[in-house]
């Protein structure tokens, strides 16, 4: 049972399917809303971060990589950057008060943390202003005392006195309830790497030599000659309006206006120019590409991917597992009449996921991952994903619906 989650505003497990869609708890006044912050245990205060200070920053980016999610087996544990914490953390409209840590009283050390950022999303056919909360992270030492409940709470409170009563989230862990659950895929690039920190095995009936033929990324761009290249800031409202078409495809959406575009799909893109080393730029978190027809400048395609690196806790040769996440993309081969019944949409994504993962390889990651989500199913396979043993599940807080096959529309259309 979850004496926590039992007091909440979220559908419980045997709720029935949800006749009406909507809030659970009204919203309230700002007066209503409690003043006060929780209180917490003695010993420890609520101390709001200011992460445009690299100080604080590095506080949350170092409490998140020693404590942060870690894989069943404990041996892969994510490794957020201090440059896309900052990408994350502050999206246009992002509130200094929703940046939440806990510290020590006695001598100032962060020991847990919780953020939110505003977000606007449609459900079906409702648009909410919302909250996406992120990155809960207890230390180590401090597990199992019930800390959790409290900074909720608080994150809760100060949403609600911003006006905000509806949050999106995710989790590995399966709590009351979620509104989907997708699975994790990965395309392997780097096989020695990944069989050497055992994030994969040689299959039996393989050898590595045949394993690394079989993971080579094509040497060349599918989509180069009709216009593939790095987006850039005159793209941002073809962008905006294809991702708005695109996505109405889906059940639940992030909308977003052209100031989200710009950060979610430029600013995060790095200083200056690309290392030889590494194929990236200092600070690089997010890559995004457009394909732009070259008879009419039309913006077809769009797609892009971030880094999200990860701690390989105990092998004696490799400390860190650079993995590429799939992130949006859109079409505008979705809007052709059955372009899905005639196998259209899933032979353009092939072409234009695929070129993502040529492009994440010349980056030198190691793997590429992505979820069963939008229209991921149609590629996954062609594209040699294999299914690994995450699951992601999302949540709504103070909102019922009924399940959604929405930005999930899972393996049934592999
Ligand atoms: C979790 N991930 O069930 P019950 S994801 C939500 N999300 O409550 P304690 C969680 N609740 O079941 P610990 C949760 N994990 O008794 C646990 N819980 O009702 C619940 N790991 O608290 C749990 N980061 O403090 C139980 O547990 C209660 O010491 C127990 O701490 C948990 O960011 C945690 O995985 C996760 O740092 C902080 O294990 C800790 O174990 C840790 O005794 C590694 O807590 C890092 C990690 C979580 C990543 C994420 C999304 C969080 C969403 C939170 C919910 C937001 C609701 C909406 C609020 C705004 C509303 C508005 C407007
Ligand atoms: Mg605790």
């Amino acid at each position: 049972d979850h004496k926590f989650w039992a007091t909440q505003p979220v559908p419980h497990y045997d709720d029935v399917a949800p006749a009406e869609e909507g809030y659970i708890e009204p919203s309230k006044p700002r007066e209503e809303v409690r003043q006060d912050p929780f209180p917490l245990p003695k010993d420890f205060e609520w101390s709001v971060l200011d992460i445009t200070e690299p100080s604080q920053l590095k506080e949350v980016y170092e409490l998140l990589s020693a404590n942060y999610v870690e894989d069943e087996q404990a041996a892969f544990r994510f490794r957020y950057t201090a440059e896309f914490l900052e990408w994350a953390l502050m999206p246009p409209g992002w509130l200094r008060e929703w940046h939440i840590g806990v510290r020590v009283s006695s001598n100032k050390k962060l020991v847990a943390f919780i953020s939110g950022v505003p977000i606007r999303l449609r459900v079906r056919k409702k648009d909410l202003r919302a909250v996406e909360i992120n990155y809960l992270c207890v230390h180590k030492k401090l597990r199992s005392k019930r800390l959790t409940p409290v900074l909720i709470k608080e994150i809760t409170r100060r949403c609600n006195l911003e006006g905000i009563f509806q949050a999106i989230y995710t989790a590995g862990v399966v709590i009351p309830t979620p509104i989907s659950t997708c699975k994790y895929y990965h395309r392997t690039l780097n096989v020695p790497k990944l069989v050497d920190a055992k994030f994969t095995y040689v299959p039996r009936n393989m050898t590595i030599a045949r394993m690394i033929r079989q993971f080579k990324p094509p040497s060349t761009l599918t989509l180069s000659r009709s216009g593939l290249r790095e987006m850039e800031e005159r793209d941002v409202s073809a962008v905006a309006e294809l991702y708005r078409r695109y996505m109405d495809r889906f059940d639940i959406v992030p909308l977003l206006e052209e100031d989200d575009v710009r950060h979610q799909f430029l600013s995060g893109r790095g200083r200056g120019e690309k290392e030889t080393s590494t194929g990236r730029r200092p600070g690089q978190v997010v890559w995004t590409y457009v394909v732009e027809n070259p008879e009419s400048h039309a913006i077809t395609d769009f797609v892009s991917f971030y880094t999200l690196p990860s701690t390989i806790v105990s092998n004696p040769r490799h400390s860190l597992l650079e993995a590429a996440y799939l992130y949006y993309y859109a079409t505008d081969t979705a809007f052709v009449e059955n372009a899905e019944e005639h196998g259209l949409l899933k032979r353009r994504l092939t072409e234009l996921i695929g070129d993502a993962i040529v492009l994440a390889d010349q980056a030198k990651f190691d793997v590429f991952n992505a979820l069963t989500l939008m229209d991921n199913p149609l590629f996954l396979q062609e594209l040699k994903f294999g299914s690994g043993d995450g699951l992601l599940n999302f949540y709504l807080y103070n909102w019922r619906t009924k399940a959604l096959a929405g930005m999930n529309r899972t393996e049934d259309r592999a």
